[in-house]
């Protein structure tokens, strides 16, 4: 079967400060490839849709597959999938990924029969045996993590071996495109999959049910080896929690003499905890780290049973700077703060030398903050759930929330992006600049024409023609909610292979 993946395109979050390769999308693509399928992947992050169609027209894909991680993306899936159907009325649509797998039934419905099927969880395994179900013409709602307008299949199964999980970088174009920083080209990379620890605000335990699987040192290498870009982002929810793996990791690469500069994210506790395999990895060419410390008060951290105390970020934060690394940090914005909050937050962060970031507070699907606050949504058009914009109600008036937020994203900008910043920065900008990488450059300009108060706010009164839905009214009755209402793998159905 000749068959189309597609990752739609970018939110505002990677229109500044990176751009990544679709190494999900990549994976399904390799597992459909190793089955015997002829496959093309069209990443709308730096295609454009003119090229989708084109894309249509010349190759006539028989199935297409898209890619769902981020909800802001669902509106433009569903009207691409409708597209699809129009222009191509023989071709089977089916989408996949983490948000996906959480809203599959309202995806169905928005669709209205342009989707064939939600493939829920990971999609390596299942994926062939959907194209399989396809060419037979029947049995789509009988397959593990299937989801169809008729019904559903039992639920998704992990893979018992992610060695065998190669993803077909090959298919993704225009890698140049990808950039993390200065770290321009980067390319990615998974060393595990999952997290043992329950953020209420996170879903990426409740997508994985809580498991954490690992691929072999050897894998892992072997992967990193076959990588061309000089640096690699490691996507692991939360890296080396394991410091043995990550060591026979590191002794692996150091065997294979690899050269190249890294960027993870962990987590404070891991990483105080576990030094020695940092400081490994920074010998090796690890630069940069991001920690979503989340909050800077332990009244937060409890509220989003972040499970460390504030010492322990303290902590971390000097481990980073000890062991000579760039550290960005993640604060998570409550609508319920005042000027005064915002205030405080700005303060912290001007006196600290780490790059801090703002996110707004969004209970997502999957999430346990989704059971105990959705019923409270000011807004569920999909595209303001970006952790930009605001979906729960404020304290502040929502536009003087806004100033707040952009304030203090510009002022925390400024401080990394600005010209002082630059100045810092320049010897590297010129390199990237002399080997025709501009991705970091165009970076450092782009902040103010995206984040300000008119658009964010603005954004509010777009016509909303796909809204999330809420949760069912049994589940909101739920007062500790319960997990295997969020699961997508659940816990019992881990490692029961393929
Ligand atoms: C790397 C990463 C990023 C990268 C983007 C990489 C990219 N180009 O896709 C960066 C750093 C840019 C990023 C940014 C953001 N991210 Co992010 N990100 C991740 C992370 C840590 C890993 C994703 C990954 O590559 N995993 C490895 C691959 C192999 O797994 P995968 O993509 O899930 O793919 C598997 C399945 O999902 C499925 N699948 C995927 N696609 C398809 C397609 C088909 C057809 C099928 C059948 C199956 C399938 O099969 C794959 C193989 O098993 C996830 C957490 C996680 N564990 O997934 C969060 C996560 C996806 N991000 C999240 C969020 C909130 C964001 C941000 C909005 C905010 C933020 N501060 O992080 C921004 C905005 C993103 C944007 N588009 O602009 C949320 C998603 C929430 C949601 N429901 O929308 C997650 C789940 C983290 C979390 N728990 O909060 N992110
Ligand atoms: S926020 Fe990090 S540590 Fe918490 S559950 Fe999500 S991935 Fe795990």
């Amino acid at each position: 079967m000749r068959v189309l993946l597609v990752h739609p395109s970018p939110l505002i979050f990677s229109e500044i400060y990176l751009r990544l390769e679709p190494l999900g999308l990549e994976c399904v693509g390799g597992a459909v490839e190793r089955a015997g399928h002829e496959v093309r992947m069209l990443d709308l992050q730096v295609f454009a849709h003119r090229d989708f169609h084109d894309a249509l027209a010349a190759w006539r894909p028989q199935a297409i597959g898209f890619s769902l991680n981020y909800l802001a993306n669902v509106p433009e899936v569903v009207d691409l999938a409708i597209a699809a159907k129009r222009q191509l009325p023989g071709t089977h649509v089916f989408v996949g990924g983490h948000s996906a797998s959480f809203v599959a039934d309202g995806l169905l419905a928005h669709a209205d029969g342009a989707i064939d099927c939600v493939i829920r969880g990971e999609g390596e395994a299942i994926t062939p045996r959907v194209l399989e179900a396809f060419a037979a013409g029947g049995g789509l709602a009988t397959l593990p993590g299937v989801v169809t307008a008729d019904g559903s299949g039992p639920p998704p199964l992990l893979i018992s071996d992610l060695d065998e999980m190669k993803p077909a970088r090959h298919l993704a174009r225009r890698r140049r495109k990808y950039f993390i920083g200065e770290l321009d080209p980067c390319a990615s990379i998974e060393f595990t999959r999952g997290c043992p620890w329950d953020c209420a605000f996170c879903s990426a335990w409740t997508f994985y049910g809580r498991s954490y699987r690992k691929l072999s040192p050897e894998a892992a290498a072997a992967d990193l080896e076959s990588i061309r870009e000089p640096s690699v982002f490691i996507v692991d929810d939360v890296a080396f929690i394991r410091p043995e793996h990550g060591d026979a990791i590191a002794a692996e690469v150091e065997r294979r003499r690899i050269q190249k500069r890294y960027y993870l994210e962990t987590r404070a506790d891991v990483l105080t905890r576990n030094r020695e395999v940092f400081a490994r990895w920074t010998r090796l060419g690890l630069r940069y780290m991001f920690l979503g410390l989340e909050a800077i008060d332990e009244e937060g951290l409890k509220a989003h049973r972040k499970r460390v105390h504030l010492g322990e970020n303290e902590r971390a934060l000097e481990v980073a700077r000890e062991l000579g690394l760039v550290v960005a940090v993640n604060i998570i914005a409550d609508p319920d703060w005042d000027e005064r909050r915002f205030e405080i937050v700005r303060e912290w962060a001007l006196s600290v030398p780490e790059i801090v970031h703002l996110t707004v507070n969004t209970p997502y699907p999957g999430t346990e903050t989704w059971l105990t606050d959705a019923r409270r949504f000011i807004t569920r058009d999909y595209r303001l759930f970006d952790v930009q914009h605001v979906v729960l109600p404020t304290r502040l008036p929502l536009r003087r929330y806004y100033e707040q937020v952009v304030q203090t994203q510009s002022i925390l900008a400024r401080k990394h992006l600005g010209l002082r910043a630059l100045w810092d920065t320049a010897g590297i900008a010129l390199r990237l600049l002399a080997q025709g990488q501009t991705n970091f450059l165009r970076m450092l300009w782009k902040f103010g024409g995206l984040y300000n108060v008119d658009r964010l706010y603005g954004d509010h009164e777009r016509e909303v023609r796909y809204a999330l839905r809420l949760p069912e009214r049994g589940e909101q009755r739920v007062v500790r909610p319960s997990r295997d209402d969020l699961y997508v793998h659940h816990p019992t159905a881990v490692a029961a292979g393929s």
